[in-house]
């Protein structure tokens, strides 16, 4: 196979993202992860929800799937379930995954699909111009909440640690190497993996933007011990600094293995199905 560059994997389509959002960073460091994964882009699936991050897969040349709101998990899931030689990534806004979608993140945690969730999180609705989004910080005042916010903000990291996510990382779209490497990690390890990346929306939050987290962040201590969830979450509790890098990682059955598992166990059980007639099915019922 002829080695690939990021832009084997992008499309023609011209990304519609305000200018220095940061989306296109990452979009940049997502194609740039795929070319050193040297994987062929009609082996890549990618499904996103809605939102200015969930228009990502418009611009990769891959297999794409724009759900509805909130949907891109499940829709991975299933492509997963049936196309197990397929590398699949879902990709979306904070608004996306934590709020309409949320309910997904728990359960294909508990699921562990061999897939990688990236959430780009601008703590903000970016497309409906700038509603407060889950990971929105308390203080942010906006045109639905002018006087004082009354929801307190969610922690992803420490959500899917919670969740015994299978692979957790924390990256910042403008550290682009770190990224890239997160990335590949990710989508390498087998089980679902989650990375949440911190990814400025330069038009509708002027709270969160390239210089403020370059203030915050720090990166997690050399030699962390991606085994420890208990120390990963006292990282992951830390908000001033905010860390960085690959939090937890945790081997065990994916979906797909176990669907196997189930299969041959059924059968032992009933018998293959396809060597009985729906017929016969039917007859146990008369
Ligand atoms: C069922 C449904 N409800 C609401 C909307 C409106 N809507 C579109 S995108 C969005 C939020 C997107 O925020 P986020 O996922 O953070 O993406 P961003 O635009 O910030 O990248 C909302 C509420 C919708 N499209 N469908
Ligand atoms: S509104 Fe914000 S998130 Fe959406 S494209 Fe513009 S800068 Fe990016
Ligand atoms: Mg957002």
């Amino acid at each position: 196979m002829a080695l690939k560059t990021a832009e084997h994997y992008r499309s023609k389509t011209k990304p519609t993202w305000c200018k220095d959002c940061g989306d296109y960073k990452v979009l940049e460091t997502l194609t740039a992860a795929l070319a050193e994964l040297e994987l062929e882009p009609h082996d890549i699936v990618l499904t996103a929800g809605v939102g200015c991050a969930s228009r990502l897969p418009f611009y990769t040349n891959s297999y794409g799937f724009h759900t509805v709101h909130g949907r891109a998990l499940p829709a991975a899931i299933g492509i997963k379930i049936a196309n197990r030689d397929r590398t699949v990534l879902s990709v979306g806004g904070d608004g996306d995954g934590f709020s309409i979608g949320g309910n997904h993140f728990i359960h294909a945690s508990r699921k562990n699909p061999d897939l990688t969730y990236i959430i780009m999180d601008n703590e903000i609705y970016g497309l409906t111009k700038g509603q407060n989004s889950p990971t929105s910080h308390e203080d942010l005042l906006t045109k639905i909440n002018p006087y004082e916010v009354v929801e307190e903000r969610i922690n992803p990291v420490l959500m899917a640690l919670s969740f015994n996510t299978s692979f957790i990382a924390r990256g910042f779209c403008d550290d682009q190497d770190q990224l890239k490497d997160m990335i590949v990690q990710a989508v390498k390890h087998k089980g679902f993996s989650f990375v949440h990346v911190l990814s400025p929306c330069t038009q509708y939050n002027q709270k969160v933007t390239y210089e403020s987290l370059r203030k915050r962040i720090k990166q997690l201590p050399d030699g962390h011990d991606t085994s420890d969830r208990i120390i990963s979450m006292k990282y992951a509790l830390t908000q001033e600094p905010l860390y960085m890098g690959i939090f937890y990682k945790n081997a065990r059955m994916t979906l797909n293995d176990k669907l196997e598992h189930l299969r041959e166990i059924s059968y032992d059980q009933i018998g293959n199905p396809s060597e009985y007639s729906l017929k016969d099915v039917i007859k146990q019922f008369e």
